[in-house]
């Protein structure tokens, strides 16, 4: 009995807790309007849900290091050039980079987010076959 009541009332019930979350400051000329949160008691019809908990996991993107594999016959400047141009890696440091792919067959150019990392790798490797060297570069999750 009471809850058809109630539930009849619910549209008028709904507009009078709104109007009780309205909010209308006295110095100024126009109207503003804030909501605030109202706690109501949920009726039958009405969802019970008002907030739910949010997962605040969010892990950071997976990083890839971008490395350069030797060979035979890429000259060892034009790699120091592949260094400098794509990696912004400066002489030195191209150079000594250079070397250790040289005597140890892999070394790190850099690392990065899985979408520039793949480019870089396109670009390098188009570069090399624009100018007939096989260099290889490659990409492995950190
Ligand atoms: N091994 C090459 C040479 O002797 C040089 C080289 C270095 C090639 C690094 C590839 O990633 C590389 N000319």
């Amino acid at each position: 009995m009471m809850g058809r009541w109630l539930r009849r009332m619910s549209p008028l019930r709904n507009l009078a807790l709104l109007v009780a979350g309205l909010k209308i400051p006295f110095r100024t000329s126009k109207y503003s309007i804030q909501f605030r949160f109202i706690l109501a008691m949920p009726t039958k019809r009405e969802s019970t849900t008002l907030l739910e908990p949010v997962s605040a996991k969010v892990k950071p993107p997976p990083l890839y290091k971008v490395m350069l594999l030797n060979d035979d016959y890429t000259p060892m400047e034009f790699v120091v050039h592949v260094l400098k141009k794509f990696f912004g890696i400066d002489e030195e440091r191209a150079t000594q980079i250079m070397l250790k792919v040289h005597t140890e067959g892999v070394g790190v150019c850099g690392i990065y987010p899985k979408d520039i990392a793949s480019t870089k790798v396109e670009q390098v490797v188009d570069f090399a076959r624009q100018h007939q060297h096989p260099l290889q570069c490659t990409m492995e999750e950190v």
